[in-house]
């Protein structure tokens, strides 16, 4: 019996023989009404690629300023300048919350905020070699690309020269960030201020040039079309052939609440699923699909390790990009909540490192030890 729509046959076939993909082929997979045959052909390239791993890291993620002049409609994350909540982390505050966690051996730390215009070059090396000073062998993975705009105009110097004093400082990855959808229509609407595709794409090309991997991101589940969203991976693909410096996609999942768009109703599971598995499938370059599961959830991601989804994310900590409320910033799986996910869900638990080192293939896990509650945010106007 064919269990492969008709539809979907000449992607089957394509997919078997290792073809690439086209633009049409990305919109078939998005207008596909089966979803489990889209999940079927994304589980055998993620099958071929990553056999029954299922990757996760021991990391934290730590924002250092909410304080942002870009007001994108979809973010709940940020204040304008000048407002009462905004706070910076100074780099002794960023130490704090460093030595919070140092009972649990992380070995990533995710650096990420908003572009705040106050904020000197020097603050951005000194939280970079802060970390680093607290927890000399964790990773950092920091700055989206459009902070490393911002970091190369606080610094009046060339991307390129601010990259390696950076990486010289301790950042050792990119995060996927800021990307967005690649398409002015929605960028016009949504994120007018930001850099732009081509900038984007820039920094990318720049960082995979001085020796510092990224990451891919899409933002989806507010007004994009797939036609938007298949030129943006197909954009991706185009750099990846150009430097192989991505390491993983990750598609993100729109949260309206508290947004300048919270009228629209944000993705449902059965889109998280079909955006993981098309990511999978029209990427044949990236090594890595992760499903990120603060904005997925967890259940959903279980799933998503069939769809296309080889890595989900970590124990993260504290996350504010999205959160339940302003004050509440408190995500966290420990380790073994974890690995316990992972083979609930049939796949092989696998810890590893920013770069993809394997650490740990430990099923059975001893808890790291009391979960840190986080400080009060200091609040600097
Ligand atoms: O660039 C902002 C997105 C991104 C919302 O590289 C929102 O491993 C959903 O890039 N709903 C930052 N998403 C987070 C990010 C990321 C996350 C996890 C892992 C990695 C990685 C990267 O969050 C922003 C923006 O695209 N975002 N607001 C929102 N309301």
């Amino acid at each position: 019996m064919n269990y492969i729509p008709q539809e979907l046959e000449e992607i089957y076939r394509k997919v078997n023989s290792g073809q690439r993909l086209t633009l049409e082929d990305g919109l078939v997979l998005y207008a596909a009404p089966n979803l489990n045959a889209v999940g079927y052909l994304a589980n055998i390239v993620r099958e071929k690629m990553c056999g029954n791993v299922a990757w996760y890291v021991r990391n934290q993620h730590i924002n250092y300023t909410n304080v942002c002049n870009k007001l994108c409609k979809f973010c709940s994350f940020y204040v304008p300048p000048k407002d009462d909540r905004g706070y910076v982390l100074s780099p002794e505050d960023v130490q704090t919350r460093v030595r919070e966690h140092l009972h649990i051996p992380i070995s990533e730390i995710h650096m990420v905020a908003g572009i705040n215009p106050k904020l000197p070059y020097t603050y951005y090396l000194d939280i970079v070699r802060a970390v680093k000073e607290i927890r000399p062998d964790v990773a950092v993975k920091a700055f989206t690309a459009i902070e490393w705009v911002q970091i190369a105009r606080a610094a009046k110097k060339p991307l390129r020269d601010v990259m390696v004093e950076l990486k010289e400082a301790g950042v050792s990855s990119i995060p996927g960030g800021g990307a967005e959808v690649f398409s002015d229509r929605v960028r016009d609407d949504l994120f007018w201020t930001k850099a732009d595709s081509d900038e984007w794409m820039e920094v990318a090309r720049t960082a995979h040039d001085v020796g510092l991997p990224t990451n891919a991101t899409m933002l989806y589940g507010h007004i994009e079309n797939p036609q938007e969203k298949v030129e943006h991976l197909i954009s991706l693909r185009e750099l990846q052939d150009e430097t192989d410096g991505f390491l993983t996609y990750i598609p993100l999942s729109f949260h309206p609440e508290r947004t300048e768009i919270d009228n629209l109703p944000g993705p449902t599971g059965e889109v998280d699923l079909r955006e993981i598995a098309v990511g999978r499938l029209m990427l044949d370059n990236f090594p890595h699909v992760k499903t990120f599961w603060i904005m997925n959830t967890i259940e959903i991601s279980q799933v998503a390790l069939w769809y296309g989804a080889d890595d989900i994310d970590g124990t993260i900590q504290e996350y504010e990009i999205t959160r339940e409320s302003f004050e509440e910033t408190r995500q966290v799986l420990t380790r073994k909540q974890l690995v316990d996910r992972i083979v609930e869900a049939g796949r092989d638990p696998v810890e590893r490192d920013n770069l993809y080192k394997v650490l740990s293939t430990d099923r059975e896990i001893v808890e790291d030890g009391p979960v840190g509650i986080p400080e009060e945010l200091p609040v600097i106007s």
